[in-house]
């Protein structure tokens, strides 16, 4: 059999999680309210949308999430103990700036990620941090629809002035944005992009209003970019990363229309971003998709000049499905794969119509590796699902097989030539979700006992996928 490479020597393997799905202490120790706080469920077809404020009796997960807030200790512990490398975890803003008097930061909001710093420093654990990851505080949807206005960019830089500041000899790996390009797509809109309130002209229905969306995600990446310039001017040893979400899109069949429509959704969902980020300018496609569908947003010379400035270092993106594109009108949309457009017959799906595709992988890490040249590094990447307790353990052989599958075509990718250089699995210990903002759709090696309604210990317990992750970073990739 044809000999595969070896993972690189220092290969980062490791875990991922976002602040507003396992901190809690929503309104602890001086932090604001975020949109993530005030998030409704989601259900399938029914993205979560942002309400206004708390209502009283109403529960929502996040707030108490799964409490890392005060265990982080005994988290970090497991996940030295599992042998990860490397953190992926983010800053909750309104820690740190809570509400819109705040001219200093909270230092004890501060003082909780010093603590983790530390922890991590004490295990070895390289810290890798998105500093936004879907909790804009709330205070910005009311004053100036998110991120829609040039407002929340002047205080995103403060905001990265005192970290950059504070943890300059604590990370090195900055992610400026998580999964950037949701907003090329309506569903950005409230999660990500805190737009689109009650008391706008648009709230009715909440609807997609792509002018201001798109200028949502042009304010991040002006904001990146600025946020680079900065980071290297404060630590030139700092490195950047893009995150993109991406969703991989195959056509349907080889219809040359069918070809073509993929293409343009790839283009716009998947590369335009990272184009940006990248290579420092909107790419020349864009101009035709922002004049076929009228889009039109402020964009100055000064945004031009810091887009060119403030490149990334590095590539990474999450990883969780591919899709297919068809142009024939009764294949276009199918059911059963959450995003729309045609089922592919070939691919299973979890049980929230998300299609598996671990050869996927290998083609969008050659894809996104020949587009940049850049080490990449998969900072997403599991799945979700409904574990069993039996006895006080979890079996949950078919989240090994997922991941065995998904790290056999990242080798594969590595003996193709692609510079990988880390992976961090999503939710590395059981948080809540992102689109369901329940607790039952679970990702993580580690179990922690909470249901959908709050009720549970909080316990910890090692799953069995704890132990076999643990054994394939121990043998570096070799055992899996
Ligand atoms: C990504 C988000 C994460 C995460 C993950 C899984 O889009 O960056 O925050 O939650 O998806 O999604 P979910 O929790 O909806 O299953």
């Amino acid at each position: 059999m044809r000999k595969l490479k070896n993972f690189p020597e220092g290969f980062y393997w490791g875990g991922a999680t976002a602040a507003n799905q396992i901190e809690g202490a929503w309104n602890e120790d001086g932090k604001g309210m975020s949109i993530a706080d005030v998030m409704t469920e989601g259900s399938f077809g029914e993205p979560r949308r942002i309400t206004r404020g708390i209502k009283e009796g109403e529960y929502y997960p996040a707030h108490e999430a799964i409490d890392f807030y005060h265990r982080y200790k005994e988290d970090i512990a497991l996940f030295a103990e599992m042998g990860l490398k490397m953190y992926r975890l983010s800053i909750a803003w309104s820690r740190i700036f809570p509400d819109n008097n705040s001219e200093t930061p909270n230092e004890k909001g501060l003082e909780f990620y010093d603590n983790v710093f530390k922890e991590l420093k004490k295990y070895n654990i390289e810290p890798l941090v998105t500093i936004y990851h879907n909790d804009l505080p709330y205070h910005f949807v009311e004053d100036c629809n998110g991120w829609a206005s040039r407002k929340v960019l002047d205080q995103y830089l403060e905001l990265c002035k005192v970290l950059f500041t504070r943890y300059r000899n604590d990370v090195k790996y900055w992610i400026t944005f998580n999964e950037i390009n949701d907003l090329t797509v309506p569903l950005g809109n409230w999660n990500h992009g805190g737009i689109l309130h009650e008391g706008t002209k648009y709230f009715e229905h909440q609807v997609d209003e792509p002018n201001m969306r798109f200028q949502a995600l042009h304010n991040q990446m002006v904001a990146s970019a600025e946020a680079v310039v900065m980071g290297k001017k404060i630590n030139p040893e700092f490195q950047f990363g893009s995150m993109i979400c991406h969703i991989t899109v195959y056509p349907h069949t080889c219809h040359p229309d069918d070809v073509l429509l993929a293409q343009k959704e790839d283009l716009i969902r998947n590369c335009f971003c990272g184009d940006v980020m990248h290579r420092g300018e909107y790419p020349y496609y864009a101009l035709r998709y922002f004049e076929e569908n009228d889009i039109q947003i402020e964009f100055t010379d000064e945004d031009k000049a810091i887009l060119k400035e403030g490149i990334c270092d590095f590539y990474t993106f999450s990883y969780y499905m591919t899709i297919c594109k068809s142009a024939n009108p009764d294949t276009a949309q199918t059911s059963g794969n959450i995003m729309g457009g045609a089922k592919n017959p070939y691919l299973e799906v979890n049980e929230w119509d998300w299609q598996i595709d671990p050869k996927g992988l290998r083609y969008t890490l050659n894809h996104v590796y020949d587009r940049y040249r850049l080490p990449v590094m998969i900072t997403e990447n599991g799945l979700g699902a409904r574990d069993v307790v039996e006895n006080g353990r979890i079996h949950d052989d078919y989240r090994i097989d997922y991941t065995r599958q998904h790290i056999q075509q990242m080798q594969e990718a590595i003996t193709d030539g692609v510079e990988l250089v880390g992976y961090t699995s999503w939710g590395i210990i059981d948080v809540v979700s992102c689109s369901t903002g329940e607790m039952d759709k679970r990702y993580g090696f580690i179990h922690v006992d909470k249901d959908n309604h709050g009720n549970g210990t909080l316990k910890r317990t090692k799953k069995d996928s704890f132990y076999w992750y643990q054994k394939v970073i121990e043998t570096n990739g070799e055992e899996l």
